[in-house]
C-alpha cells in the first residue's frame, strides 16, 4: 500500500512519537510534517515529554511548532516506535506506523510501515518518499539525513540500502551541513558524567569469550555514559541513574552481539521492564530499584565472574 495514496482523502493527522524524542524522532516527524504539507495535508505534532537535548540541538535549523495536548483524531502516525508505553498513555483510535524497531508483544498495530532492517525511520521515510516520487525540498533531505547519520552512528551501522538513501539524498542537501550539526561539542555536565562512568565501573567478564562486561552509575547521560564505556573497550555496558525511577541505557558492541547473538531491545530491554526496548547493540528501559546486577543472571548460558580491582 502507498502510505501517500492511503492519506489523500485525509484533512488532518496527528503525528507523535517516542518520549524525550531523539534525533531520528523528530527529524522523521519534521519531514513528515512537511511532505504532508506539501500535499495539503495539515498535520498536528505532540511530543510526549519533550524532546532531547539532541533534537534540542537542532530546532532552530529545522523549527517546529508542536502542541502541548494530544488529542486523539481520525489518524495519527506514529513515528520511530511502536511500544505503547513510550507514548505515555495517549489513546490512540486508528494508528499508522513508521518505524524501524521490531514488533513487540504489546506493540501498537495498525496500518504498518515497519523496516527492522533500516538504521533508522528517516531511512524508512526515504524510501517511502521515493516510491511515490515526491518532490524533495532542501529541509526535507537535511531532516532525514540527520537522522539516517545519527541512528546509524554516522553510517558505521549502514548497509547498501542506507547508502543509496543517503546518496540520493545528497542532492538535495550537502553532508558537511549535516556533520556541522551534528557535531557540537559536549557539554562539561555530559564529559564528566562519561568520565565518572569509566571511574566507577564495576567489571565482569565472560568466560571462554573474552567478552567484558561494564555496570555503572551516573547523575545523568547514561546513553552518552554507556556509550564511553564501550569506546574504552567494553562489549556490555549498563549504566544507570536515579532520579524520580531508575534509568538504565545499554550499549554493546558488535563483537558482543556476534558472539552472544544477544538482541538488547529484545532479549534484555523488554524483558526486565516494561518501559523497556530498542536495538540489538542499543536499548534503554526505567526499573523502580538498582536491576543492573539482574542483567547479570539473565546472561545464564554464559560463565561470567567478576574482574577484581
Ligand atoms: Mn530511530
Amino acid at each position: 500500500m502507498s502510505l501517500f495514496r492511503y492519506l489523500k482523502e485525509v484533512k488532518e493527522v496527528w503525528l507523535t512519537t517516542h518520549r524525550h524524542a531523539d534525533i531520528d524522532a523528530y527529524c522523521s516527524v519534521y519531514a513528515l510534517h512537511k511532505i504532508l504539507a506539501s500535499k495539503g495535508i495539515k498535520t498536528k505534532i505532540y511530543f510526549p515529554e519533550d524532546i532531547n537535548d539532541d533534537a534540542k540541538r537542532l530546532t532552530s535549523s529545522l523549527p517546529l511548532e508542536s502542541n502541548e495536548k494530544f488529542e486523539d483524531s481520525s489518524i495519527t502516525i506514529i513515528l520511530d516506535t511502536n511500544n505503547p508505553s513510550l507514548l505515555s498513555n495517549i489513546s490512540i483510535t486508528k494508528a499508522i506506523i513508521i518505524d524501524h524497531h521490531p514488533l513487540i508483544e504489546n506493540s501498537i498495530r495498525g496500518i504498518e510501515f515497519i523496516d527492522t532492517n533500516a538504521s533508522s525511520t528517516c531511512e524508512v521515510i526515504c524510501r517511502l518518499v521515493r516510491k511515490s516520487k515526491i518532490k524533495i525540498e532542501h529541509d526535507i533531505a537535511l531532516a532525514l539525513l540527520l537522522g539516517i547519520y545519527a541512528d546509524s552512528q554516522h553510517l558505521a551501522l549502514a548497509n547498501d540500502k542506507c547508502i543509496e538513501c543517503v546518496y540520493y539524498l545528497t542532492r538535495f542537501a550537502s553532508l558537511d551541513v549535516v556533520k556541522n550539526l551534528l557535531t557540537n561539542e559536549r557539554n562539561y555536565m555530559e564529559r564528566i558524567a562519561r568520565l565518572k562512568a569509566i571511574k566507577r565501573a564495576e567489571l565482569y567478564k565472560v568466560e571462554d569469550k573474552n567478552l567484558i562486561i561494564a555496570i555503572s552509575m551516573v547523575g545523568s547521560y547514561n546513553a552518552s555514559a554507556a556509550k564511553a564505556l564501550i569506546d574504552a573497550g567494553a562489549d556490555l555496558s549498563i549504566v544507570g541513574s536515579n532520579r524520580d525511577c531508575y534509568i538504565f541505557s545499554m550499549r554493546a558492541s558488535n563483537r558482543f552481539h556476534s558472539l552472544t547473538n544477544i538482541h538488547l531491545g529484545i532479549d534484555i530491554a523488554s524483558k526486565i521492564s516494561k518501559n523497556g526496548g530498542g536495538h540489538a547493540s542499543a536499548a534503554a528501559f526505567t526499573a523502580e530499584k538498582d536491576v543492573s546486577k539482574d542483567i547479570l543472571s539473565m546472561l545464564n548460558n554464559f560463565k561470567i565472574e567478576k574482574i577484581k580491582d
